[in-house]
């Protein structure tokens, strides 16, 4: 059996450390086609977020609590960095993790396309998973907002797109910044207008990736961000089109719970692009194949078992990553689902 992973990040990463029990039971192979929307160049460096968490988790090097970069890591460059007044010294790069954006930076200057890059830092990580990037080419996830941040620590905004309530500067003066000075200097505290992913329209699946696709028996859309994790992966032309074209029956996973997200700001995300945070919500957002959408399966929690998602089939079970041996019981939910 083939399987084929769409994913984001954090919770990307440990639905894969289930996909990789289940395939590991039953003898299958596991693709993961991960986004690149995160992706930043920042001190010369090249910084791949989401192909980082999925490497160091899968490879057993992810700091467990944050979920991404290393675990026991140090900051000795950032102090550094920062007695310099480099900018931004809001994104923290751990000296460990610096090796892998200095090794990937290295071979991308030297003209390797990120998906053999990925490979090549794969050979020490040892995922046991084939880790693929959604592209080579630049997609970056993009942020239009108006007004100016909430301080840090300040009280949550009225909400994703109000900022606080009420007093927030006219619209004019809308900007673009980068999704991770989106959520990583405001916290998502801030107007936000929409999200745009910077040269999708011209960016190709990374090779292997439509084949990936097309050879597989299931495709999994990992319980990730829909919006600034799954979106961008199939904002690149060709590619949802592979997955709803294709032979292989879709099966999501829903991020949201009772409403809320387990973890993150998909609960502004989903409001900025006007989407119920719920798991019919977002059901609903990637749609029907049978209609022209994504999906014909959408595994919910227990406490959302009356969420109805038109034209697809939708099985409420336990839906809480809290180890390996229960995310492999939702991945088999979602295999024998279809
Ligand atoms: P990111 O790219 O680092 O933001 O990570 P992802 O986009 O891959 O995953 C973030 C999403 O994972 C959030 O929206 C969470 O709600 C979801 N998530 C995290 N833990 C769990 C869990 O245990 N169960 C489910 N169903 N979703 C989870
Ligand atoms: N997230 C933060 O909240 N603060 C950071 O300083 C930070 C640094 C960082 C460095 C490398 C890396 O791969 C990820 C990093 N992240 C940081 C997480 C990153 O913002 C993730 O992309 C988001 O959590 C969503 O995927
Ligand atoms: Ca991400």
């Amino acid at each position: 059996m083939r399987i084929v992973v769409l994913t984001g990040g954090i919770g990307g990463a440990r639905f894969l450390l289930g996909v990789r029990a289940y395939a590991r039971e039953v003898g299958a192979e596991v693709t993961a086609v991960v986004n690149v929307g995160d992706d930043l160049r920042l001190h010369g460096l090249r910084v791949c977020p989401d192909l980082d968490s999925v490497l160091y988790t899968l490879g057993g090097g992810a700091d467990p609590q944050r979920g991404w970069g290393r675990v026991d890591e140090s900051w000795t460059v950032k102090d550094e960095l920062a007695a310099y007044g480099a900018e931004p010294s809001w994104f923290g790069l751990g000296d460990r993790d610096i090796a892998t954006h200095l090794v990937r930076t290295t071979m991308l200057d030297a003209g390797y396309p990120l998906h053999q890059v990925t490979e090549a830092l794969a050979t020490r990580w040892q995922p046991g998973v084939r880790l693929l990037p959604a592209t080579d080419d630049r997609l970056e996830t993009h942020v239009v907002v108006s007004g100016d941040g909430e301080p840090a620590g300040s009280p949550v905004g009225s909400d994703a797109t109000g900022g606080p309530g009420g007093s927030a500067p006219p619209d004019g003066g809308q900007r673009a910044i980068h999704f991770q000075e989106w959520w990583v200097r405001y916290r998502a505290r801030i107007r936000t207008h929409r999200f745009v992913f910077v040269g999708a329209e011209s960016a190709k699946p990374a090779p292997g990736v439509t084949e990936a696709i097309a050879g597989a028996d299931v495709v999994l859309v990992a319980p990730s961000n829909p919006v600034v994790s799954i979106a961008p992966i199939l904002a690149v032309p060709g590619l949802r089109e592979a997955v709803t074209g294709g032979p292989a029956p879709v099966v999501g996973v829903s991020p949201i719970i009772g409403g809320a997200p387990v973890r993150g700001m998909a609960d502004s995300c989903l409001a900025v692009v006007g989407v119920a945070c719920t798991a019919g919500g977002v059901g609903g957002m990637y749609g029907s194949r049978a209609t022209g959408g994504l999906l014909d399966g959408w595994l919910v929690a227990e406490e959302d078992a009356a969420t109805v998602v038109p034209d697809v089939t939708v099985r409420a079970v336990p839906l809480l990553m809290t180890d390996e041996a229960a995310t492999a019981a939702m991945v088999r939910a979602a295999v024998e689902l279809t």
